[in-house]
């Protein structure tokens, strides 16, 4: 299988996250990517290649303002004095839209909308490269070139809205993939991250040529909280466009199988052109942030359910926080999908 990388990665890397007022070390980490690399590379059978920076691919997924607003605060930030850091770190949030949000905390607070997304001097270059990966896989499997490319990247991106960053995600990767693709045909997006896909929900709520499905542990109790519950429909003309399947804490195969089921038929009767997957690993049991109990080899029987819809697919690395289950259940993964 074709992997494509985003080189720039590394430029990303939180010093760390909030936990009950203490900072603890970030689980999103550089780490992440290599442990998956390193992994692949063992297992055999993957090509790997870097996608070059490509300014323009987020330009239909975000806001220019939002684009804007990233690419200035990462270049200012290597002036930031905070903590010793050269970093912005968003900490006032606004209830709404706001006119007088003009100052450089204000906009902090209105283009973001938690603490998990710090603004370093490499975070933009670093956000573009996974987004150009995913434009690039996308232009590949629009092509008919490949029938699954896998793009390898972090930070993730599916937690990131039309104009907001939070949960670790900056550009919504997912979506710049899926938007690409849907000038052919029809896509459907199904997010297997452990955490509600709100931002990819989000950017296309309102759209009845992008369906989006998500199947993940219970808002009520698991990150981000406000938004993934079943009755989340869609709007307007996505009325009915829009899926989500969640999961009560502990759950494990013999209760994620027939969940799965449900997701895969709502694709199959949406009848897309092509599917881009957001593939999380933090569903496995050994995640320390996920709640849920997914063995290593259920991977495998996750990659193959995925590929029975027999979609060209561009598959993304979303989340997975624990180095040693995510390479080992990224290769189950894919390796179902090509078994
Ligand atoms: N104490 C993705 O998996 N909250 N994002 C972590 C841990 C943020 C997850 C709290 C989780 C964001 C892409
Ligand atoms: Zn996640």
């Amino acid at each position: 299988m074709r992997v494509i990388l985003n080189s720039r990665h590394a430029d990303h890397a939180a010093p760390g996250e909030f936990e009950a007022g203490a900072v603890i070390p970030c689980h999103e980490a550089p780490g992440r990517c290599g442990a998956i690399r390193g992994a692949l590379e063992a297992a055999g059978g993957f090509t790997f290649e870097d996608a070059a920076q490509n300014e323009g691919c987020v330009a239909a997924v975000h806001h220019p303002a939002y684009v804007a607003y990233l690419r200035g605060a990462s270049a200012e930030a290597r002036h930031a004095k905070g903590g010793g850091l050269n970093s912005f770190w968003p900490t006032v949030f606004p209830f709404g839209p706001n006119p007088r949000a003009r100052g450089a905390h204000a906009l902090r607070g209105t283009y973001c909308f938690d603490v998990y997304t710090p603004i370093l001097p490499g975070t933009f270059g670093a956000a573009l490269g996974g987004a150009s990966a995913a434009f690039r896989a996308a232009e590949l499997v629009a092509a008919g070139a490949e029938k699954q490319v896998y793009v390898l990247t972090r930070p993730p991106g599916h937690h990131a809205e039309h104009d907001r960053c939070g949960g670790y995600c900056y550009f919504n990767n997912a979506a710049v993939a899926a938007q690409h693709l849907s000038r052919l045909g029809k896509v459907a997006v199904l997010d297997l991250d452990v955490h509600h896909g709100n931002g990819t929900q989000h950017i296309f709520y309102d759209r009845a040529d992008v369906l989006t499905v998500s199947v993940h542990g219970d808002p009520a109790g698991l990150y981000p909280f406000f938004s993934g519950f079943a009755d989340e429909t869609g709007t307007g003309a996505g009325l009915g466009a829009n899926v989500n399947v969640p999961l009560p804490p502990g759950t494990g195969p013999h209760e994620y199988r027939p969940a799965l089921a449900r997701a895969l038929d709502a694709v199959a009767r949406f009848r897309p052109e092509f599917l881009v997957l957001a593939f999380g690993a933090d569903t496995h049991e050994a995640d320390p942030i996920g709640g849920l109990k997914l063995p290593t080899g259920f991977f495998g029987e996750m990659g193959a359910a995925v590929r029975g819809l027999g979609l060209p697919t561009v598959i993304v690395q979303e989340g997975g926080y624990d180095l040693g289950a995510l390479g080992a259940s990224a290769v189950a993964l894919l390796g179902g999908f090509e078994a």
